[in-house]
């Protein structure tokens, strides 16, 4: 087995930890808003009760209660954080050291969510992890578990926290929904691939579901998994009764699915919400005669961006070579500005025309490349899901990158000078990538594919003593340039056979280089890339623009039986057209495009750029209804398809509240002023965080002359209530834009109409209609902004 100390010194089949302790606390007593980890300090005894069970029933591992204790959470409390993790610590340790047993310190999310999507940065997180497993580890913790996670970026900056500032091993599970990928959009493929190279001890799921909706995800975890993996469902699918979460499973019923994954190959079991320690008894109980799975190291190369895993050797990668300054006039001049418009431009632009990995180089003398590289991949993990290629000579830019990269990227390079592997290994081994291997020493680049092959030898030797292994080295056999190397082109083909076979790893080209300095490039980058595919090339670097050297991707794909039965050939040339106007398309890198995608990419200074460009030309209305409104309908459509995740969802919606923040100036700078008409209370119903829908209806209110109080999104009834009564308000215009929470809106008006407010009523959002507005006993339903201040003009005239 492949645990590390300590868990070495258990020498069992499996491991189990304990369960629940949230639910328990709240079943003693524990009221919904109070922080659980106060008991440490306040009600020790209690703690200590619910562990004791979990040892009594078989857990060799328990969870101190320090879940959510981070400096965020206690800032407004009066407990210092570190006496609160201190105790949670010590009551466990106490507990488990008379029976034998180890601690783990429990690390749950923040409760924010990270850049971009939201406020919280990569470091900040860092930081508020930093300090808890310092003051974990210091009072005796014997392991860390990070768990509960659903963000990618969040869940390695607590990695890094605990590897960085501790030797204790690090086990790390993430919750998923009932669609297989967690809130933020990562499927199990990339949690694996990820905390895999980040170098955890062992990873799995927890929380989410019931054990046996659970299966589906544990046996993709476990088809990728090199490591041990680790299971703690809830018991069963938790239920609102409209008082309660309720878990309805019985312990037999959660430890037959145990059962089931422990023949599967899962090794570590413990349980979440809703369990106790009937559940790991159940557990330990039914998992005693089942022989485990070995657990076997798996043979594939895999990089990836937060929601996105490209398998290397699985067809041909393409890698856009044209975010890299190398005579590209418009990129220099913004990276001196520290501008990263084309970069996000061309980002968007690459992965339409084809691209499975971006290639990123920001390196130019004058600027600040450490920084420039930070700020580029966070503005290409914004706008699009391709992992990314970091290039750069300088290891101290590749490790920048490769710290604030959310995923498993591809480090590029290291090549066989030893002071460059000496550097740049221990960057790999720490953040974990793919490293590209470029065939040149201290002696040069080799003429012959033999000298390259034999570079490529020591540096795949040399990187297995720092621990990375073979899987994980594309190797770049260098292309030279045929006008002034000619000799050598077939050295380098050769030179990709060879190491090919002799060492079965991937290989890397940068195609173009091939034909600088002669004409018709294109026509030689071509043959070349043909040539090198054959050889056994697996990522061509190339400029998507040229689809000649595309089509040669594609043929090559059904050629060498790749691309089986030409599925993607016919999906790609079945339609004339479809090729015809791609090789007409006009360079994209120049041009704004229209706000529509710029909305669906989520790139905000574009789409600020676009909307006061038409803003000349049209009514703001206009731009509402038919730039926006249908361009938010299809972010709807494709979040829906699961074609982009949460985070993309954010940005898109941020996009246009930069947008229509030019537009609202504009509205309010053509609407009629100081006509005074009448007070409008507006809200987003409670529970519904939907705000751009009724922000529009008040901008249009305003306009024309309304006084409205705006009460916001998500808002409590009560507010609403007092805010009506307070002003005397005669008409209040509610939101919804979920089915679930058109309930809530049903609420609101029974209670304006139970406090008897003489006020009317007026609904909107995507999910009504008027019978439904009917049916909640609305006043009116308004289809869209313009009627809603229609509706307002009429009670106002009464
Ligand atoms: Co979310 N979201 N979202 N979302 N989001 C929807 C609504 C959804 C349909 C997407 C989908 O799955 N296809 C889906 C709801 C499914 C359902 O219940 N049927 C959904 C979901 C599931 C979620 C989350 C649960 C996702 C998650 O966390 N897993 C989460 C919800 C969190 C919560 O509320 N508790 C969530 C989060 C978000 C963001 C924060 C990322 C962001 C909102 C940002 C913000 O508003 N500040 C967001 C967005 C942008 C959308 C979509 C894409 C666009 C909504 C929008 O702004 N439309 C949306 C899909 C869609 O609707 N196509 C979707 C444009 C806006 C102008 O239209 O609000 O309808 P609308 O307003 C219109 C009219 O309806 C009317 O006037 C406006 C036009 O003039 N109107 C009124 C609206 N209110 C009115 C009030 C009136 C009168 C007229 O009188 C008072």
């Amino acid at each position: 087995m492949v645990f590390r100390n300590p868990l070495d010194k258990f020498d069992k089949k499996f491991i189990f930890f304990d369960g629940a302790m949230g639910t328990m606390l709240q079943r003693s007593g524990l009221q919904p808003g109070e922080l659980p980890e106060i008991l440490n300090v306040t009600n020790a005894e209690i703690i200590k009760k619910i562990h004791r069970g979990y040892l009594e029933a078989g857990a060799d591992i328990i969870i101190s209660n320090t879940f959510g204790a981070n400096e965020l959470k206690y800032n407004s409390s009066n407990y210092n954080i570190e006496d609160v993790i201190t105790a949670g610590v010590k009551i466990a340790k106490e507990e488990a050291a008379c029976m034998g047993k180890l601690v783990a310190l429990d690390l749950g999310p923040i409760g924010q969510i990270m850049e971009p999507a939201g406020n919280l940065s990569f470091e900040t997180a860092y930081k508020l992890f930093k300090n808890q497993v310092i003051v974990g580890k210091k009072a005796g913790a014997d392991l860390v578990l990070i768990e509960t996670m659903s963000d990618l970026y969040e869940t390695k900056a607590a990695i890094l926290a605990a590897k960085e500032n501790t030797t204790l091993p690090v086990f790390c599970t993430m919750t998923f929904q009932q669609d297989g990928r967690t809130l933020m959009g990562t499927d199990p493929k990339t949690m694996v691939v990820t905390l895999e190279a980040l170098g955890v001890d062992a990873l799995g799921v927890n929380c989410s579901l019931g054990p046996s909706e659970l299966q589906g995800i544990v046996d993709e975890i476990l088809e990728y998994s090199s490591i041990p993996v680790m299971v703690q469902p809830n018991a069963g699918l938790p239920r609102y009764d409209g008082k309660n979460t309720i878990y309805d499973i019985t312990p037999e019923e959660f430890s037959r699915n145990m059962a089931i994954m422990a023949k599967k190959g899962v090794r570590i079991f413990g349980g979440c919400c809703g369990t106790d320690p009937e559940f790991i008894k159940a557990t330990v109980s039914a998992l005693e005669n089942i022989q485990p799975i070995d657990i076997k190291e798996k043979d594939y190369t895999a990089i990836c961006s937060s929601t996105n895993t490209v398998i290397l050797g699985e067809g041909i990668k393409i890698i856009g070579e044209r975010i890299n300054p190398t005579g590209r006039e418009i990129y220099k001049k913004q990276l001196k500005s520290g501008d990263v418009s084309y970069i996000e431009k061309e980002a968007v632009t690459q992965k339409e025309e084809g691209a499975h990995i971006l290639g990123l180089n920001v390196g130019l003398p004058e600027i600040d490349e450490v920084k420039m590289m930070e700020k580029a991949i966070k503005a290409i993990q914004k706008v699009v899901r391709l992992p990314i290629d970091i290039d750069s000579p300088n290891p101290s830019v590749l490790e920048a990158g490769a710290r604030v990269y959310n995923g498993k990227p591809i480090i590029n390079s290291v090549n066989g000078r030893k002071n460059i592997m000496e550097k740049v290994f221990p960057i790999v081994k720490k953040y974990g990538g793919c490293i590209i291997a470029l065939t040149i020493d201290e002696k040069g680049i080799p003429d012959s594919a033999e000298g390259r092959v034999k570079i490529a030898e020591k540096i795949i030797k040399t990187a297995a003593c720092y621990g990375i292994n073979k899987k994980d080295i594309i190797v770049d056999c260098l292309t030279l340039t045929a006008s002034a190397q000619q000799r050598e082109v077939m050295e380098t083909v050769k030179a990709v056979k060879l190491v090919k076979e002799k060492f079965g790893v991937k290989t890397v080209l940068g195609v173009s280089n091939i034909s600088y300095g002669l004409p018709r490039r294109c026509i030689l980058n071509r043959t070349f890339l043909a040539m090198a595919l054959d050889a056994g090339l697996d990522l061509p670097i190339i400029n998507t623009q040229d689809q000649g050297v595309k089509d040669v991707v594609a043929a090559f794909e059904v050629l060498a039986n790749l691309d089986k039965e030409a599925d993607n050939y016919i999906s790609i040339y079945g339609s004339k057209n479809d090729v015809l106007s791609k090789n007409d398309k006009e360079d994209k890198g120049e041009s704004e495009g229209d706000l529509k995608s710029a909305i669906i990419d989520g790139i905000e200074d574009r789409a600020v750029r676009i909307t006061s460009q038409l803003l000349k030309n049209k009514m703001a209305e206009e731009i509402v209804n038919y730039n926006i409104i249908p361009a938010l309908d299809e972010v709807g459509r494709m979040y829906e398809s699961q074609d982009i995740f949460l985070p993309q969802l954010i940005q898109s919606a941020e996009t246009v509240k930069k947008s229509f923040e030019i537009i609202k100036k504009k509205i309010l700078e053509d609407g009629e002023k100081n006509i005074e008409k009448g007070n409008i209370v507006l809200a987003t119903v409670k529970g519904d965080i939907h705000d751009i829908g009724k922000n529009i209806v008040k901008v249009l209110m305003e306009n024309y002359g309304f006084d409205v109080i705006d009460l916001g999104r998500d808002v409590d009834i009560e507010k609403i209530v007092n805010t009506v009564r307070e002003n005397d308000i005669k008409l209040v215009g509610l939101s919804a834009l979920m089915t679930t929470t058109v309930i809530n809106m049903k609420k609101t008006i029974d209670a304006l109409r139970e406090n008897e407010l003489q006020c009317k009523i007026v609904v909107g959002g995507a999910v009504l209609n008027q019978n439904y507005a009917d049916m909640i006993g609305a006043d009116y339903y308004a289809k869209d902004a313009r009627e809603a201040v229609k509706i307002a003009e009429e009670v106002f005239s009464v």
